[in-house]
């Protein structure tokens, strides 16, 4: 750093202004606070200078109703390469980075993988230094908080605001007006700098927070009606209160609706501003304007881009259609039935009654396009946007959009061939694929800086950083012995600190020694955590029976939210917490199983969890998982899957090596062919060690407070009234599943054969950074340029 005596001057000044206080009178909190103003300070030049340097040319923004940053501090500390440099001056002031980076709350304004791709896909375009900037949400209240108690799942709010948010600056003079069929509210941006590595380029995530047009009403005041004074405010505020907690499963709620409107109107408004401040007319605005929808959330974008243009710019509808279908694609996330978005028309109706009419003249245009391609009737039911009294969101982004993507190389191929191959047959040249991928900053620089320093050794150059097929080169030390001790020592130091970390936050002591075998993603039936837990009450039976039974210890480590109204999920994370339970206090078994359930999993506790694993479970339902990113995340920090067929498992062991990693049960077209006649009942009566394991549900080997959630996962597998038993295949892959923990088992007896395995999955990592997607996304989706400041 230039001026270390500056920095220190505006840390100092920063705590002075904001909480009054001098260093010594700080809390750690109060100094996260200052300093990560004094960041802001130091990059506030460089933000503005990208702004300007995008103006004149094509740029994209991203669309999204979740964006799952986490915490920014370290991140972007590291990606400005001021860490060392920061840690050493606050060394000097008697202050510990690690201490203060640990006050910040994450900003959890995102469920799952799509919102974590959204946050991955921000940083890898900074760092590419493309014009790309992010429209989303401002929730007041992230992501759901979830503690265990007595085993349960209970949820309280997270206010991650509450004590500030130093990375956001509020823009009220670029405030928008947003209309519903019954208020009007401000739409007010908050912009958080999106730092790209080295720090070249500053992009923009732009949220918006809903606000009341007049906040207090002065006449109801005045006659003594204190609470009605506020209703208005109230209402406003609701709209961005909180993060609808569901993920894959669809909701109806008209507040859903109407954040999803919000946002989309605010945002498209602010860019129509932009253009205009530049351009005489919108007539060139489908030159300069890409927007890509993550997943339908952001598609009700696409007909108030339409309505603003037919009625506050006078263009001609089919104009009007051409000019959006120009700047709109669309991305699946989902092949889920149940997350496939189809709106009420009443509830779109009550939103913004004019986008609903403009919803139903874009469906006569498709209805006329669809009849001119000789589509036949059935087909054209499936593709329309209006049919039953609902609007179906996926039909009116594939319409309006040029092209349309899926996010693993399987996925894509299903889309076509099967969810929407109506589609692929009438427009076969809007479908393209698009990988997933992570951030190799947050993800292995920042998270594991001993490997990343190892790598960076072994390469001798840190360039891997912002070109990750670089790592291909580790091949070289395949038989390098003391190259795979050192990636053995540095896997059992990261397994040292989570167990330190574990110890302190969940109150249990794990044995780093131990294998550490990690589940962490949302609970759901298709992600299995069910047949997870079965073997390991499996392995638990066969020990009981033999105590001296050879396994090598290991540590079952899962983690994860389930939607609140999500019964089944609630009742796996009690079985997996009563489980652990009763082996965790089994003297008898000698400690050679644990089972941990961590609470609260998140991005942050994420960053500690992925680089200690030795192993990655990836165990969905073969077809279900539209990619994953988190089985990524373990790969880049050198850690083989045991998984099936699915979504980029696939393209990670065709990276890796098949034989580096365990890939197990049943493919796609096994259970197409067998989906009609499957009857899980046969196994369970065929097979006594899985009957031995399905009965523990039943015979009170593990209780569930008479919560009847152990009979639900029971009648799960075999009595389901309104859907197939076991839709999910648990009991048909369970015994494969248990011979492949067989095979990582006497895998890892052999270390030096383990840590190549290992070596190989790191060194093949690099197709799966999110600079390469968004690379992708750049030359073929939307042809926008870096700039190179
Ligand atoms: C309407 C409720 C709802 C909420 C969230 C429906 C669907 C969703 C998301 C589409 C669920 C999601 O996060 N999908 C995940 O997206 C990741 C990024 O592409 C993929 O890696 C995961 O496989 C996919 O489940």
């Amino acid at each position: 750093m230039t001026n270390k005596e500056n920095f220190i001057n505006t840390f100092k000044l920063a705590l002075r202004l904001s909480f009054g206080k001098n260093l010594e009178e700080a809390s750690d909190l109060e100094k996260y606070t200052a300093l990560s103003e004094t960041i802001m300070e130091f990059i506030a030049d460089k933000w503005k200078e990208t702004g300007e340097v995008y103006k004149d040319k094509r740029q994209a923004y991203y669309f999204s109703a979740e964006f799952l940053v986490g915490r920014s501090l370290y991140n972007n500390l590291v990606n400005l390469l001021l860490e060392e440099d920061v840690r050493e001056i606050l060394e000097t002031l008697n202050m510990d980075l690690d201490e203060i980076a640990d006050q910040e709350e994450d900003a959890a304004l995102g469920n799952g993988g799509l919102g974590r791709l959204a946050a991955c896909f921000m940083e890898s375009a900074a760092t590419l230094n493309l014009p790309l900037t992010g429209y989303g949400v401002r929730y007041r209240e992230g992501l759901l908080k979830q503690s265990i108690v007595n085993g349960f799942q209970v949820e309280s709010g997270d206010s991650w605001t509450k004590n500030g948010d130093p990375w956001s600056i509020r823009k009220y003079s670029e405030s928008q007006i947003v209309e519903f069929k019954d208020m009007k509210v401000r739409a007010v941006p908050y912009d958080m700098p999106i730092i790209g590595y080295e720090g070249k380029s500053i992009n923009t995530l732009r949220l918006w927070q809903s606000e009341a047009l007049l906040d207090f009403d002065f006449e109801k005041f005045n006659n003594f009606k204190y609470d009605e004074a506020l209703v208005g405010k109230n209402r406003a505020e609701d709209i961005t209160r909180v993060l609808y907690p569901n993920d894959d499963q669809r909701s109806g709620k008209v507040l859903r609706l109407r954040q999803q409107y919000f946002f989309c109107s605010a945002s498209i408004k602010d860019i129509i501003k932009k253009h205009l401040e530049k351009y005489e007319s919108l007539d060139n605005i489908d030159d300069l304007v890409r927007i890509q929808l993550n997943d339908t959330h952001p598609v009700i974008g696409i007909s108030e881009f339409v309505r603003i243009l037919v009625d506050d710019y006078s263009y001609d509808f089919l104009q009007a259609l051409e000019k959006t279908q120009r700047i709109f694609s669309y991305t699946n996330h989902t092949i889920l039935q149940e997350a496939m978005e189809k709106w009420e028309e009443s509830i779109v109706e009550d939103t913004n009654p004019r986008n609903l009419e403009i919803i139903m003249a874009i469906d006569e245009v498709l209805l006329e396009k669809l009849k001119d391609k000789n589509a036949t009737e059935e087909e054209i039911q499936i593709m329309r946007i209006y049919k039953d009294g609902h609007i179906n969101m996926a039909n009116l982004g594939i319409f309006l959009s040029h092209t349309v993507n899926g996010v693993a190389k399987l996925h894509t191929d299903i889309l076509k061939a099967d969810v929407l191959k109506e589609w692929y047959k009438y427009y076969p040249e809007k479908f393209q694929n698009k990988t997933n991928g992570i951030t190799p900053r947050r993800w292995l620089l920042m998270s594991n800086p001993e490997l990343s320093a190892l790598i960076t050794r072994l390469l001798g150059s840190k360039d891997w950083v912002k070109d990750l097929s670089q790592l291909k080169k580790l091949e070289e030390f395949i038989d390098d012995d003391k190259v795979l001790e050192e990636l053995m020592e540095i896997k059992f130091q990261k397994k040292k600190q989570l167990a330190d970390y574990i110890y302190k936050h969940e109150g249990i002591k794990v044995d780093p020694a131990s294998i550490f075998d990690i589940q962490i993603k949302r609970i759901h039936e298709y992600k299995r955590q069910l047949m997870n837990i079965f073997q390991v009450i499996y392995l638990y039976q066969r020990l009981k029976e033999n105590p001296n039974l050879d396994i090598l210890p290991r540590t079952f480590i899962f983690g994860g939210k389930s939607a609140p109204g999500y019964f089944r999920a609630k009742a796996i994370i009690k079985l997996i917490n009563e489980v652990a339970r009763v082996i965790n206090n089994d003297l008898e078994i000698k400690g050679k199983i644990k089972v941990i359930f961590v609470e609260n999993y998140r991005v942050s506790y994420g960053e500690k969890l992925f680089p200690a694993a030795d192993i990655s479970e990836q165990i969905s339902t073969a077809g279900k998982e539209a990619s994953g990113t988190g089985n990524m995340k373990f790969m880049l920090n050198a850690t083989p899957t045991i998984g099936t067929y699915d979504g980029a498992n696939i393209e990670i062991v065709e990276e890796a090596g098949f034989e580096n990693n365990f890939i197990f049960g049943a493919r796609v077209e096994e259970l197409r062919e067998i989906e009609s006649t499957y009857q899980p009942m046969e196994i369970y009566l065929n097979d006594y060690q899985i009957k031995q394991v399905v009965d523990t549900l039943l015979n009170g080997t593990f209780v569930d407070n008479d919560s009847y959630m152990f009979l639900d996962i029971y009648n799960g597998l075999f009595k389901e009234d309104w859907s197939k038993p076991d839709s999910y295949f648990i009991l048909k892959d369970l015994r494969p599943y248990i011979e492949a923990q067989g095979e990582v088992d006497r895998a890892y007896r052999d270390q030096r054969y383990w840590a190549q395995k290992c070596l190989m999955n790191l060194a093949n990592a690099g197709k799966f950074s999110s600079d390469r997607t968004i690379k992708d996304y750049a030359e073929n989706i939307w042809h926008i340029e870096s700039s190179f400041i």
